[in-house]
């Protein structure tokens, strides 16, 4: 795929921090994101003439994968205008519902950049990512998220050179789930196969899926939280082709791991620990940190645990600890343990363990991975999976079931993308370094 020039696309600036524990936190400020190439503008090299329309492809200019990435572009972005994304100093808000000259833009999915045509890679062993969060306006079926995808630096350029958007033009995307419905992959266009989305008038998938290790850091609304690695048995960005290799045919049959092993408080037990005025209040901002410990303590052991920690009102709160009848430890955070014995008492498919669980993870901790920060709602589940109880058709007294105290029927994007078009969600702050080197206890 091209590069378009209708629109020059000027990356918003995003100042961020590296911490050390001897020598504090260092601003990084030429940091920037990009806009993901699936929200943009895609369009003949040669004319205003769309690629893609709504939820189609044109059938003169994209006949075929290869001949649509030569003949289409992919054009700057109006960040604030066109799809509701606008940063300030070290804070980034992303608007749920942007209405635009071409109607509206519903959610967003940004990079972050290390220069202007690569993504910044994260090493993550051994060390802690922090950031604060304003979840106040988010509601059930939203999901504002902060991970990391094992993408390539370069969104794919030097492995697929019919790729010449790259990383400034947010090329590259992969995640656990492979979806299908990115416009692009390995330098070529998914339009074999490519059938429209029933119900969303701007999405459709493809043969094509893109599949890579996942780190959920955060995957929240006002109601409920989780935090969750996917592992898969490949490393890097790895296409996969047709309903088997990309999932479609059974849940589990791809290359990674879709249910990851999630902590998500309210459903490991404690439903007070995080809401509006629970013990993290969600009606006001607060600090997440995520911490990822090795064996043996240095950056080249092996993955043995992830850690929570929050701050809010400068006070440290720990995360809070498991509360099932059956599990054999009161865990407050994700290790090997923790996983075997949470997908055993709660009777789901042990996918994490099966693509390798926390070595495999950290194998692309240590490889490095792209910082992701989104906002979107959920046209498969309405995020019950996260906010409600789920499956639907469970008692939700079965440990497991319930996951926050949204309504079963709520979260239809059809629905909240009117009632709730203003939600928003706001980064902040982000941090990354030494263990506890990017937050201190001051209440
Ligand atoms: C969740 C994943 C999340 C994904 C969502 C929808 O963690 O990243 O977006 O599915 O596909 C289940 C569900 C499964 C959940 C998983 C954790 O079947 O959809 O995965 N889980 O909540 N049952 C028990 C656990």
């Amino acid at each position: 795929q091209q590069i378009g020039t209708y629109t020059a696309e000027s990356h918003p600036k995003l100042s961020w921090e590296k911490c050390t524990a001897s020598g504090g936190c260092v601003a990084q400020s030429s940091g920037a994101i990009t806009l993901d190439a699936n929200w943009r503008w895609v369009h003949s090299t040669s004319s205003t003439t769309n690629c893609y329309t709504g939820n189609t492809w044109d059938a003169t200019l994209c006949p075929d994968p290869t001949t649509c990435a030569s003949n289409c572009a992919l054009d700057g972005a109006d960040y604030a205008d066109t799809y509701g994304i606008t940063t300030t100093g070290n804070s980034l808000t992303l608007k749920f519902v942007q209405p635009n000259a071409n109607g509206k833009n519903v959610g967003s999915r940004v990079y972050l950049m290390a220069s202007n045509t690569e993504y910044e890679m994260f090493k993550l062993l051994n060390q802690e990512f922090t950031f604060d969060v304003d979840v106040s306006n988010l509601p059930c079926g939203l999901n504002g998220a902060v991970y990391f995808s094992q993408m390539d630096a370069d969104g794919g350029v030097a492995r697929f050179p019919t790729n010449k958007a790259g990383a400034q033009y947010g090329t590259g995307y992969c995640d656990s789930q492979c979806p299908r419905d990115i416009k692009f992959i390995d330098g070529q266009a998914n339009v074999a196969g490519w059938t429209a989305d029933s119900n969303s008038a701007n999405s459709g998938t493809g043969n094509m899926g893109t599949c890579c290790n996942e780190m959920d850091i955060w995957e929240a609304n006002s109601i409920s939280a989780a935090v969750t690695p996917h592992p898969c048995t490949v490393q890097g960005q790895t296409s996969c082709t047709g309903d088997d290799a990309c999932a479609v045919s059974s849940r589990y049959s791809s290359v990674c791991d879709p249910d990851g092993c999630d902590f998500n408080s309210f459903r490991m037990g404690n439903t007070t620990f995080y809401g509006p005025d629970m013990t993290v209040d969600t009606t006001k901002p607060f600090t997440v940190v995520t911490q990822f410990l090795t064996d043996d303590g240095t950056a080249t052991g092996t993955l043995s645990e992830i850690r929570r920690i929050y701050v809010q009102n400068g006070k440290v709160i720990q995360n809070s600890h498991v509360n099932i009848p059956g599990l054999s430890s009161a865990y407050n955070s994700i290790t090997t343990d923790f996983c075997n014995d949470q997908k055993a008492v709660f009777g789901d498919v042990t996918d994490f363990q099966d693509k390798g669980g926390l070595a495999n993870m950290g194998k692309a901790f240590a490889s490095g991975m792209v910082l992701v920060l989104s906002l979107w709602d959920d046209y498969a589940v309405n995020m019950l999976w996260l906010d409600s109880d789920y499956p639907t058709t469970s008692d939700p007294s079965t440990p497991g079931v319930a996951r926050g105290t949204c309504p079963t029927d709520s979260g239809v994007p059809a629905t909240i993308e009117t009632s709730d078009a203003s939600a928003s969600v706001t980064y902040s702050n982000i941090r990354f370094g030494d263990l506890n080197s990017t937050f201190t206890n001051t209440g």
